[in-house]
């Protein structure tokens, strides 16, 4: 399933970040916890060049803590600190990433401005500010961010993908200045399973895909992944062998049921994905760093 929703204002939106660019200090670039690798747009690395980055995994209150931890580290050994002997440049500028949720303030208005400060150096004189820019795919919750280090609403905050449409700009009590920026994809995401997690996540709004197979993608996932919770959630006597199976028995248990007694598909891959961007599942990531592959034997389409 390739993915083409790119309306007309990601285009201004990635004008408007390239043209900003040289004039930050740090890009804070947040990526969805549950899929920190898919969440990150390929279009963001090109912009930044080699400025500071702090990769913020948001939503971390809805990730598995294992995995998350498991991506830190990856995060952490793909981006080295540069050796304080030869200072040498990593590829990519510097890099740091932290694992936070952007809807518990405290810590998240703690520990941003403490990474800022150690990849900028401070700067001396009047008129000096840091300035920052929050980038990254729609609906992984930039805005929320910027609601929480300013310790109160100005930016528009949607469980939708496009509610941000133009760039704002705030000065935090420190005086550091940050902007936030409408979630920006990349014109053609071919990655299947990528676009699988986007769609699941809510990055791509549920009208511009293929809503039952993304479904079917979930339900295979959680099958092979998390079976203990698909289990507790709908109350499930057994495992279904497919996604497809699964899909079906959520059907009958919550009554989406056609005249004749059919299961409403649509509405059952519904209440799935809903079920899971909500968190009522439980606690679980859409894909592991790599060496962390999940178990094998569900298909997960069938
Ligand atoms: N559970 C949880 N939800 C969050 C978090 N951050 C944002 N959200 C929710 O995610 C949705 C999208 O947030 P928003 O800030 O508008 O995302 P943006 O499109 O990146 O600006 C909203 O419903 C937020 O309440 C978080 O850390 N945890
Ligand atoms: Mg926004």
């Amino acid at each position: 399933m390739a993915i083409q929703w790119y309306p007309g204002h990601m285009t201004k939106a990635r004008r408007l970040i390239a043209e900003s660019m040289p004039s930050q200090d740090v890009i804070i670039e947040v990526l969805d916890a549950r899929m920190p690798r898919a969440s990150e747009n390929p279009v963001v690395a090109e912009l930044r060049g080699q400025k500071p980055c702090i990769k913020v995994l948001n939503k971390s209150d809805l990730a598995d803590p294992a995995v998350t931890t498991g991506w830190l580290r990856h995060l952490e050994a793909e981006h080295p600190a540069p050796s304080e002997a030869t200072r040498e440049a990593t590829p990519g500028g510097k890099v740091l990433a932290i694992a936070i949720s952007a809807t518990q303030s405290s810590e998240a208005r703690r520990r941003i401005p403490e990474l800022c400060k150690r990849l900028v150096p401070p700067k001396n004189g009047p008129g000096k500010v840091v300035r920052a820019m929050i980038v990254g795919i729609p609906n992984v919750g930039k805005s929320t961010l910027i609601n929480t280090l300013m310790e109160r609403k100005v930016a528009k905050v949607g469980d939708e993908p496009a509610v941000t449409k133009s760039q704002q700009l705030v000065t935090l009590k420190s005086g550091m200045a940050i902007s936030d920026n409408p979630g920006i994809l990349w014109p053609k995401i071919d990655d299947e399973a990528s676009s699988f997690r986007l769609a699941v996540g809510g990055a791509i709004p549920d009208t511009a895909i293929d809503y039952q197979s993304v479904a079917l993608f979930a339900a295979g996932y959680f099958l092979r992944r998390y079976p203990e919770l698909l289990v507790a959630r709908y109350k499930l006597k057994g495992l279904p062998e497919t996604a497809s199976a699964l899909i079906e028995e959520i059907g009958r248990r919550r009554g989406c049921l056609r005249s004749g007694g059919a299961v409403d598909l649509h509405k059952a891959s519904d209440i799935l994905v809903h079920d899971f961007r909500a968190g009522r599942l439980g606690r679980i990531s859409l894909e592991e760093p790599p060496g962390l592959e999940p178990p094998s034997g569900i298909e997960e389409s069938a």
